[in-house]
């Protein structure tokens, strides 16, 4: 099959509430949308970068140039099967270095195009034949807020929404008295930490400070870089070391298994190039015995049901960074909205292709800049 188009959107959407890490605060993010176009069908995938290069070295604009330059011509030369195309485009990138938030948007697309293709529903083309489960458990993840009462009222209506477990921010000064007041106020609730690399490894005591509170598990806490740093400090921690910013590949997360540098991984398919690379690490650390969870990067409704969709996969055990699309922005560029149960679950859609409809009336109103290429 050949692929006619592919168009591209740079969108800015704001946010209903800053959110800080300890890269800095958020409140706008820059989006880059891609549309796949084969025949009368269409797919849709979303890159996951900021706008600035903290979390990530990409942002919107090199996401663009690696799509524009690169990506589009080489999709748009060539013939894919009509089945697996998803997997056949992770492998023809595959000897391409990085720029995995641009390579995973465009293989994004392409997932949605084949499942509108065949008729079929994303979270039945990610499973490929496996079990997936129709609702999924999520959690919140709240940014680093100065004001405990803030804070306080913030965990309080996350947990009358029914959100399955709380994820806090930290960074240095910001962490072990926090999780002790949050502790006194709410007593047992099911909470984890993100450091986001905020911490060298002398301040590793810190971290060993935060074991007596019984944390799920303490996600990324020291350099992106550092994965013998992290086998160290699990070694003399009793919290289980979630890893997430040093995971770009099947072969980081095998190599981090192997030191023992983390008990659990945080799943993001934009940080590691795409869903077919993601759903790879997933079913490593199924074999392995290592539970694994969807993380997320602030997405739009389209990544979010994508995230969803693959949540769906049976090792993605604890509850993901899916919240609701009302916890992010004023308006969704998806209808129906994503919304969370008071169960604290979300249903992931049977219905063809991402199940939602995208709204391009929304888009057009957000974009900053648009492109389309087509087979020359
Ligand atoms: O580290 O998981 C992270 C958001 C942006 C960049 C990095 C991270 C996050 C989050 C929010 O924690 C997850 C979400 O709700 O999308
Ligand atoms: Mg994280």
């Amino acid at each position: 099959m050949r692929i006619d188009a592919l168009d591209l959107y740079w969108i800015k959407m704001s946010m209903v509430g800053e959110f800080v890490t300890s890269f800095g605060a958020v409140q706008e993010r820059d989006i880059i949308l891609v549309r796949a176009r084969a025949g009368d069908a269409s797919g849709w995938g979303e890159s996951g970068v900021d706008g600035v290069p903290l979390y990530s070295y990409e942002d919107a604009a090199t996401c663009w140039h690696i799509i524009e330059d690169f990506i589009a011509p080489a999709i748009l030369d060539r013939d894919w099967p009509d089945e697996g195309i998803g997997a056949a485009m992770a492998q023809h990138f595959s000897a391409w270095r990085w720029h995995p938030m641009a390579r995973a948007a465009v293989e994004e697309a392409l997932w949605d195009l084949e499942a509108n293709l065949r008729n079929t529903s994303l979270r039945r083309l990610y499973a490929g034949g496996r079990e997936s489960r129709e609702r999924i458990p999520v959690g919140i993840s709240l940014g680093i807020q100065d004001d405990f009462g803030l804070l306080g009222a913030q965990i309080s209506e996350a947990l009358e929404q029914g959100y399955q477990r709380i994820k806090l921010k930290i960074e240095p000064g910001k962490d072990v008295g926090v999780i002790e007041k949050v502790r006194g106020q709410f007593g047992d609730i099911p909470l984890m930490v993100d450091g986001n690399c905020g911490y060298s490894r002398e301040q590793g005591g810190i971290l060993r400070d935060l074991d007596p509170f019984g944390l799920l598990m303490i996600e990324q806490p020291l350099a992106h870089d550092d994965i013998p740093g992290h086998a160290e400090l699990q070694a003399r921690l009793e919290t289980p070391i979630c890893l997430d910013e040093s995971i770009h590949s099947l072969r980081h997360a095998r190599l981090a298994l192997d030191y023992d540098a983390c008990r659990l991984i945080n799943i993001k398919a934009s940080r590691i190039g795409g869903r077919s690379e993601a759903i790879a690490i997933h079913d490593l650390c199924a074999e392995r015995g290592v539970p694994v969870w969807c993380g997320g990067m602030l997405e739009s409704g389209i990544g979010r049901l994508h995230n969803i969709a693959m949540a769906s996969l049976p090792n993605f055990q604890m509850p993901g960074d899916l919240s609701a699309s009302r916890r992010y922005w004023h308006e969704d560029i998806i209808d129906p909205e994503v919304t969370v149960a008071g169960d604290g679950k979300v249903d992931v859609p049977d219905a063809v292709g991402l199940g939602h409809r995208v709204r391009e009336e929304a888009i057009q109103r957000l974009v900053l800049r648009s492109a389309s290429y087509s087979r020359g």
